[in-house]
């Protein structure tokens, strides 16, 4: 099954002359696709640049040391994290507000954040869709020992997260979102 990204590469990108904010990354990126799907939500016109062919670059080092993507830059401040890039775009721009306003439901929100991306998001990635879905892809041999081992650390996630290894990008993506738009 062919996974396409959330929002094409270049939907909603302005010239730079219209708008200072670019997002870099790789259109396939879950952590990409959440920073996109809050610029768009705020009505935040931005740029996207792919990094792809960068990856590991100087260049690309020098605007995210740990070689990773989304990147943030708003004039000429650059930012990488995507909790942080999120919260950013909440707090900088007009438009309808993304996080709770009570301080319970904002400290739940980022327990989900942090939960997400410590203990699922690298069993459901590097474990299950890299070896499901990403390596049949490249023609690389899957280890299902690898999927056996993930999945019970996936599943034992408090709320229900129905895995699939053809759409857990997707699903990643959709929870961490739905997260900073509830309450
Ligand atoms: N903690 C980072 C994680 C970002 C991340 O893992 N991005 C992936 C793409 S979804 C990446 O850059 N992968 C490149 C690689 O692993 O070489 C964040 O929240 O932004």
């Amino acid at each position: 099954m062919q996974i396409q990204p959330v929002l094409a590469a270049d939907s909603f990108s302005e010239s730079p002359a219209m708008t200072d904010v670019v997002v870099l990354g790789f259109p396939r990126s879950t952590y990409v696709h959440i920073v996109r799907l809050v610029l768009t939500h705020k009505g935040v016109p931005y740029t996207f640049r792919d990094l792809e062919p960068e990856m590991g670059s100087a260049s690309h080092l020098a605007l995210h040391p740990f070689d990773r993507v989304p990147i943030l830059q708003h004039g000429d401040f650059t930012l990488y994290e995507t909790s942080a890039i999120a919260t950013y775009v909440d707090e900088a721009f007009e438009g309808p507000g993304l996080q709770p306003k009570d301080v319970r439901a904002r400290a739940r929100m980022n327990q989900w954040i942090s939960s997400i991306n410590s203990y699922y998001y690298p069993y459901m990635i590097y474990h299950v869709t890299h070896e499901r879905m990403v390596f049949p892809q490249l023609g690389i041999a899957s280890d299902e020992k690898v999927v056996a081992h993930a999945l019970p650390k996936v599943q034992r996630a408090p709320e229900p997260i129905t895995l699939s290894a053809a759409s857990s990008r997707l699903q990643i993506s959709s929870c961490c979102q739905v997260r900073m738009l509830s309450g």
